[in-house]
């Protein structure tokens, strides 16, 4: 019996190119710094110092990327040596001129492997960052000592602060780089520049004696002014000002210690529950996007879109559309109407040019991609059809049964509603397979997420054509079930009646807003009842009535509100005063008297609740709820839930989620919870079944978001 099998390719391949040690990096998919690749890098290093033939070392990424940057999947496991700090100093120390030929991306621990080696060159599409700061970390291998010192405090405290990426203009511009190289071959263009190296006899340069902080008063300058804004601006966040300190020490210590200040501060990032958030995050935003459908069906083409009505909605939906360079044909009932849905999409570019975000020539751009028309007939070759007119069954069936009409065989119908029964709305005609809901969030062209809404009947093909659409938007695409509210929605009418239930208790609504923005939300829901018009929310508590359970605890603080026409910020108040068009409202008296007369009307003696307890309800309603929804398959898995709520109702990403949230305190405290304010009130606390049974087998939400 034969034992062997085929060499794993290894993770770095070293090979002698004549005078130059070729290191390529070869870890699917994006060359990850695992302890494999690690491990591989000092060896080559210690090769080409040992080998006299050596005058020059390349490292070059194989596949579509430089290095993406460590491996996060390491993170919160025992570390393994060598770490990534050791291989960057052991690639600075090296004998001979080591060259890093960057394409794709260099993020992270790959733009620090770039930074030790002594020489850079990119090509064009390269992107490189320290994005460590989105995932509450910060460049923990050097690369607060190197960058600052390579392109000075200022700029280096932008790009880490930020975690944006630069082009490789910019980062030639900044210094990040010393080449860009004249064509995309990074193999070519790495090879050449380390010839050339060897030729002129170019020593190597290393980043540590680099003189970017030489202006010491400009530095410190620059990191004060950086300390203050960050102050102001990182919201509770750990490491940004961590950030600032390891390029303060960088500006005032040798360079092994401003190393040993970084690696114990990378540390103490890396353990708090910050990081776990925020790469909780990272990851459950890849994997909503793989569903059944999307493994096992290929998309249908998404090249001429339709959308119908051109309201607030229509119009948001149209310019995320063009903004992803689809055309666009938007049908309206008459000329008035479809001229006013021009004019809405134009208001949207017309924005973001008073904002400096997009020049004139990219709206005009945009807009050559958009037409529009009267009849359905222009959209006989539509490839998708989404609807975006009144939330109405019957308007929307009348607007179905014409795409039923005229559009060609195979084209995906795609309503946009927020709550009506999707199921319904296939029946009524005679593709059922074709209809999809696309549950786009106000406004449609900025929010990220979108709910791929499953019918019943609909093709696999169907689904997978929505989360191809989604991706082409660049949107976080979530796979939910018919249900009232889906997913966000549902949730949000369940811990907006928790607080309802708490400003009835005694708490005002003022106070229930400061304690969910404390916790890292940034409105609370009062706010965001007055930006959204709380005129919605009455309209959905009308059609819900009907079916609303008799003994369920019904708070009308809200009703009496819009049934002064108080519907917020559009009138100039709702739970808060907006004067002279303020958008930042205050307090108002006329409210809380209110509130204390349907407190007395339904009996409560008002008490007092501390901002923790506040909190501890909110959120144990809504991981409750999210509870419930996975229990009954409307969301695939706790993570698609966490996915929903930080990218469609501002869930502070830190914090990962309402699901990964309630691991980090303890599914059992959240049960424990629950079920003592089920004492008060067991009909609004029934604890999900699934929290019952996790708790009970000593399990948490995280054990459901293995990929199946
Ligand atoms: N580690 C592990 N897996 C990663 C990864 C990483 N760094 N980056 C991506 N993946 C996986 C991802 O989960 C997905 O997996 C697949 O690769 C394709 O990703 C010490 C501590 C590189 C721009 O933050 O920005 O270095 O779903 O869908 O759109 O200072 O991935 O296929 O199973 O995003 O082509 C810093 C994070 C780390 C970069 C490619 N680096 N990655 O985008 O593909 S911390 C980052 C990205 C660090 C040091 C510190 C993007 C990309 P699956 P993808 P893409």
């Amino acid at each position: 019996m034969t034992l062997s099998s085929a060499p794993e390719a290894a993770a770095v391949q070293p090979a002698l190119r004549g005078s130059v040690l070729v290191v390529t990096i070869d870890h699917a998919p994006v060359n990850a710094l695992n302890a494999a690749v690690r491990r591989g890098l000092i060896d080559a290093i210690e090769s080409a110092d040992a080998n006299a033939a050596v005058r020059a070392v390349l490292i070059v990424g194989a596949g579509r990327n430089f290095i993406a940057g460590a491996d996060i999947r390491e993170f919160g496991k025992p570390a393994v040596p060598p770490s990534l700090p050791d291989v960057c100093n052991r690639i600075e120390a090296c004998g001979k001129p080591v060259v890093a030929a960057i394409h794709g991306a260099a993020l992270g621990g790959g733009l620090e492997i770039a930074l030790a080696s002594h020489y850079r060159i990119a090509v064009e599409g390269a992107k490189l960052g320290l994005p460590e700061v989105q995932l509450g970390l910060l460049p923990g291998a050097g690369g607060t000592q190197r960058t600052a010192r390579l392109i000075g405090a200022q700029a280096a405290l932008s790009l880490m602060l930020s975690g944006r990426h630069v082009g490789p203009q910019e980062a030639l511009r900044l210094g990040l780089v010393d080449r860009v190289g004249q064509s995309d071959d990074v193999f070519a263009e790495g090879l050449a520049y380390a010839h050339e190296l060897i030729a002129t006899h170019a020593a190597p340069r290393r980043t540590k004696n680099a003189r970017g902080l030489a202006d010491k008063e400009a530095s410190a300058a620059a990191i004060a002014a950086a300390r203050a804004d960050t102050q102001k601006k990182s919201r509770g966040l750990l490491s940004p000002l961590k950030i600032v300190d390891c390029v303060e020490a960088a500006l005032n210590l040798p360079f092994d210690e401003g190393l040993r200040f970084e690696r114990e501060r990378f540390l103490e990032c890396r353990e708090s529950p910050q990081r776990a958030g925020l790469v909780h995050a990272f990851f459950a935003e890849r994997e909503t996007q793989k569903s059944p459908e999307t493994r096992g069906a290929q998309p249908r083409a998404l090249d001429r879109i339709g959308v119908i009505g051109g309201g607030t909605m229509g119009a948001g939906i149209a310019v995320a559309l063009l903004d992803a360079g689809l055309s666009v044909t938007m049908i309206e009932r008459d000329d008035a109407s479809l001229e006013r849905g021009r004019a809405h999409v134009e208001k949207v570019y017309d924005g973001l040019i008073e904002k400096g975000r997009i020049t004139q020539e990219i709206k005009a751009r945009a807009l050559q991609r958009f037409d529009g028309d009267t009849t359905y007939d222009a959209l006989a070759d539509a490839d998708l059809v989404i609807e975006a007119v009144f939330e109405d069954m019957a308007v929307k069936k009348a607007v179905f049964a014409q795409l039923d009409r005229v559009c060609k065989p195979g084209a995906v119908l795609a309503t946009n509603t927020s709550y009506l029964d999707i199921d319904e709305i296939a029946a009524s005609i005679s593709r059922p397979q074709d209809v999809l809901g696309l549950h786009f969030f106000s406004p449609a062209n900025i929010m990220k997420l979108l709910e791929v809404v499953v019918p019943a009947r609909v093709a696999a093909d169907v689904v997978a054509t929505g989360f191809e659409l989604a991706k082409k938007l660049k949107k976080v695409a979530v796979r939910a079930g018919v249900c009232d509210g889906f997913i966000g929605n549902r949730m949000l009418a369940v811990y907006r009646t928790a607080a309802d239930h708490l400003m009835e208790d005694g708490a005002s609504p003022y106070q229930i807003d400061n304690a969910v923005r404390d916790f890292g939300f940034p409105m609370g829901p009062y706010q965001v009842v007055d930006l959204a018009g709380g005129d919605i929310g009455w309209a959905a508590r009308k059609r819900r009535a009907a079916t609303r359970d008799p003994k369920a605890r019904y708070v009308h603080v809200s009703d009496a509100l819009c049934e002064r026409g108080w519907f917020g910020q559009k009138t100039g108040r709702g739970f808060y005063r907006y004067e002279g068009g303020a958008r930042a409202g205050k307090p108002d008296a006329e409210v809380e008297a209110i509130i204390d007369a349907e407190r007395e009307r339904a009996g409560v003696t008002p008490r007092a609740f501390s901002d923790e307890q506040i909190v501890r309800r909110y959120m144990a309603a809504m991981i409750n709820e999210g509870a419930n929804i996975v229990h009954e398959g409307i969301a695939q898995r706790p993570l698609d839930v966490d996915a929903t709520l930080m990218h469609g109702f501002g869930f502070p990403r830190y914090r990962g989620g309402p699901m990964h949230f309630a691991d980090s305190v303890g599914l059992e405290n959240v049960l424990t919870d629950i079920r003592e304010f089920a004492k008060e009130d067991p009909l609004f606390w029934r604890a999900s079944p699934l929290i019952v049974d996790l708790v009970a087998r000593g399990k948490n939400f995280a054990s459901l978001n293995q990929a199946d």
